[in-house]
């Protein structure tokens, strides 16, 4: 009566189970591993580098020159300024005028009352311009 019906299970069996757990556990690291990345931020997408700074610099030693477009004129119509001459216009009239150049150099696009645009002037010459709104409105800049 030694080797009664026990509920113990044979070894065979036992080692068979062990092996089904283990290939589960195993499974769920798998799967765990894969599905991470989709729920972890991308390392790369919050690095934004610095915009570096394109306002135009002042020219050391050249004063401001100021055009006002005024009663449907640039005023002055002739300026001369010295290179590296920074230029800004500002529209003191009620209607929208624009600075553009008439070899497309610059633009400023629409300029609303008090809206103002500057150029800087590089290079020696003489920069026709006008109004696109009112192609009567001319003017120009001498750069010497
Ligand atoms: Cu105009």
């Amino acid at each position: 009566m030694a080797f009664g019906h026990g509920p113990q299970m044979p070894a065979g069996a036992a080692r068979w189970l062990a092996g089904g757990a283990t290939v589960v556990l195993t499974l769920l690291v798998i799967f765990g591993a894969a599905c991470q990345p989709y729920g972890a931020p991308s390392p790369t997408a919050t690095h934004t580098p610095a915009p570096s700074s394109t306002a135009p610099q002042p020219t050391p030693g050249q004063a401001p020159v100021e055009v006002e477009i005024s009663g449907f004129a640039f005023v002055p119509a002739t300026i001369t300024v010295a290179v590296g001459s920074t230029v800004t216009w500002t529209n003191q009239d009620s209607v929208p005028h624009t600075v553009t150049s008439d070899a497309g150099i610059f633009d400023s696009v629409r300029l609303g009352r008090d809206g103002s645009f500057s150029y800087s002037f590089a290079e020696r010459g003489t920069f026709s311009y006008h109004c696109a709104v009112h192609p009567y409105m001319k003017a120009k800049v001498v750069v010497e």
